[in-house]
């Protein structure tokens, strides 16, 4: 079902200074930002291997990354794993009795769609499923 991380998320109050860390010290590939309006964040993506870091800034004071934000301060928000057919996958969750945030795909950055599990629901880590659409 699950096919490999797609992303980890990080929430950071301020991008720019985020992406210096991970770009110029730590010498990841900047692949550029994005806002994900439905999310309330402006989101920068850097590869690493096969997988990326999703780096999360809000842009809202009502943003689920402002609240992780003002809660835990910086961090790490989010595990993402790659799945075939999020649809499916969620309909089998649900079944099984999984909490699901979002019941239905949503759309995310780089054109894929994406659905939360509830943290509760997940050993306390908040766990997004993603499917990679064509661009
Ligand atoms: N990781 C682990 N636990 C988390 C969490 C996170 N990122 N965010 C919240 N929680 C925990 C809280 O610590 C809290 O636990 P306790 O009750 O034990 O204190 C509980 O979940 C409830 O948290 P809350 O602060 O009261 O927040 P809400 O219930 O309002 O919302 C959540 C929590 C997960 C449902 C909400 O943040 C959500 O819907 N997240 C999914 C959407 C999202 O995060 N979007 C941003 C990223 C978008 C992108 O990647 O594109």
């Amino acid at each position: 079902m699950t096919r490999k991380i797609n992303h980890i998320g990080i929430a950071v109050k301020s991008l720019d200074a985020s992406i210096l860390l991970y770009r110029d010290v730590l010498g990841m590939t900047f692949e550029g930002t994005e806002e994900v309006a439905e999310q309330k964040v402006r989101v920068a993506f850097l590869a690493i291997g096969e997988s990326r870091i999703e780096l999360l800034e809000p842009t809202a004071a009502d943003s689920p990354v402002a609240k992780f934000l003002d809660k835990n301060g910086e961090g790490i928000h989010h595990l993402a794993y790659q799945v075939d057919d999020l649809e499916q996958t969620l309909a089998g969750l649900k079944e099984q009795g999984v909490r699901l945030v979002d019941e239905k795909p949503r759309q995310g950055a780089h054109n894929s769609l994406i659905a939360f599990l509830h943290p509760k629901a997940t050993g306390g880590v908040l766990t997004e499923l993603c499917q990679e659409t064509p661009r």
